[in-house]
């Protein structure tokens, strides 16, 4: 049986200290069942201790966005996932395609950094997905389980942690891959898993990001072997969470 859902919200590079209204608000109206769905909310790094008090005690778990492959050094600008845990985190998305095209990172980096995130506690995120090039070469399949083998390291073996598939042209375009597509890939990703870690890996959660929004949740989220949701866009606005969330 797989997990619980889990529904993470990514808000980029947004969100000055006045967003933290937005995730008091969140915080205030979220009832959730906890046998069946986990929230998450990664904000700028620099928010995440401020937002821990924000939210304490309320059932919305925090996250990094991104974390540095070592736990301290001569690395400026950088943050590392024991800081991030230090700070309030418990989660932390990794292997974004923003951070793959902009920043360069590898499957190997995204690895590395998978690595330093479990050493200290942190549950990654690792996504991946393909651009629309490979899509419409009819690569999609292979891209994105290639990049699965590649960017899960052996330490998450009997760890928790989820998988994003987020398609490249879906994310902030308000497009999405029917939901045929989105379960096509989930269970490719899903087999390739498990050929990576072994069956008890088969049960880490499958999520899908990409334009997710209010209107179009509850179909995505109830597609076989979707596992819950990254909202970017729809995660910013506490109203607009909500309704995501409430469609899990
Ligand atoms: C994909 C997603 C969140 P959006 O990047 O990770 O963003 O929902 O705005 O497409």
């Amino acid at each position: 049986k797989q997990s619980v859902k889990l529904v993470v919200g990514n808000w980029k590079m947004h969100g000055l200290s006045g967003a933290l209204d937005q995730a008091s608000s969140l915080s205030r109206a979220l009832v959730i069942d906890a046998g069946a769905i986990r929230v998450g909310l990664c904000p700028p790094a620099t928010l995440i201790d401020r937002m821990r008090g924000v939210l304490k005690g309320g059932p919305v778990e925090l996250g990094g966005q991104d974390c540095h492959a070592q736990p301290q050094g001569a690395f400026t600008g950088s943050v590392s996932a024991e800081m991030l845990a230090d700070a309030g985190a418990r989660l932390v998305i990794l292997g974004h395609s923003e951070r793959r095209t902009a920043f360069g990172e590898t499957d190997r980096d995204v690895a590395e950094k998978v690595e330093a995130a479990v050493a200290a506690g942190l549950e990654p995120i690792v996504c991946v997905g393909e651009s629309l090039a490979q899509r419409e070469r009819g690569d999609a399949v292979a891209i994105v389980t290639a990049q699965v083998a590649a960017s899960l390291p052996d330490s998450l073996t009997e760890r928790p942690f989820a998988v994003a598939y987020e398609p490249i042209w879906a994310i902030g375009t308000g497009l999405t891959p029917t939901l045929e597509q989105i379960a096509e890939m989930h269970a490719a990703i899903r087999s390739a898993v498990v050929e990576r870690l072994g069956q008890g890996a088969g049960r880490a959660p499958i999520l899908y990001g990409g334009s997710v929004k209010p209107d179009n949740a509850r179909a995505i989220l109830s597609t076989p072997e979707v596992g819950g949701a990254l909202v970017g866009g729809a995660s910013l606005q506490a109203e607009d969470f909500l309704a995501v969330i409430r469609a899990a």
